[in-house]
């Protein structure tokens, strides 16, 4: 995973990128293909990874792909992105979904333009995990699609922004 910290996000003339998308994914997500496949797939987060950065060369983007266990630290990927004029979000808030406000307010407070990703159907499983808060500042939503999910999300942001896809 690029940790990048500290590179601009918008366009780049030296790579002919039309700026970076921020993949931003949470608690436990480190933990994809190691545990409960019958539920999250047998694909890893560094497959997750493969895929983004694959979606997001398709439409001409470059990729910053971050995982974190802490609230804080994902909020600070936010302001980052912000800072580095990312041209948007995917985020999966994981368990941070249905409890974080901060998140929720970072995204608010930065306007970037958010899509908030799920592998799996939220509204399909426990009832505690239908309500986000995430969501009211998301442009978008998606959920079930397991990991491609991921590469409808950066495809869907790209039309969001305006961009041309392959
Ligand atoms: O479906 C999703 O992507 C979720 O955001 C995944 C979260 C869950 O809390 C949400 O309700 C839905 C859980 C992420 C934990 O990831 C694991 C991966 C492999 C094994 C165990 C956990």
């Amino acid at each position: 995973m690029s940790s990048g910290a500290g590179r601009g996000g918008g366009s780049n003339a030296n790579t002919g990128m039309a700026g970076t998308i921020y993949v931003l994914n949470g608690p436990n997500l480190n933990l994809l293909g190691t545990r409960e496949p019958d539920t999250y797939g047998t694909a890893t987060l560094a497959d997750v990874e493969q895929v983004c950065r694959k979606a997001a060369e398709r439409a001409g983007f470059a990729v910053e792909f971050r995982q974190s266990n802490h609230e804080g630290a994902l909020v600070d990927f936010i302001h980052e992105a912000a800072r580095n004029k990312a041209v948007g979000l995917v985020i999966n808030p994981a368990a941070y979904t249905t409890t974080s406000i901060a998140l929720l307010d970072a995204i608010l407070a930065t306007s970037l333009p958010t899509i908030e990703v799920h592998i799996t159907n939220i509204h399909a499983r426990e009832e505690f995990r239908h309500r986000s808060f995430v969501s009211k500042g998301a442009r978008a939503v998606l959920c079930g699609f397991g990991v491609e999910g991921y590469a409808l999300a950066i495809t869907g942001l790209a039309a969001l922004v305006g961009a041309k896809t392959k």
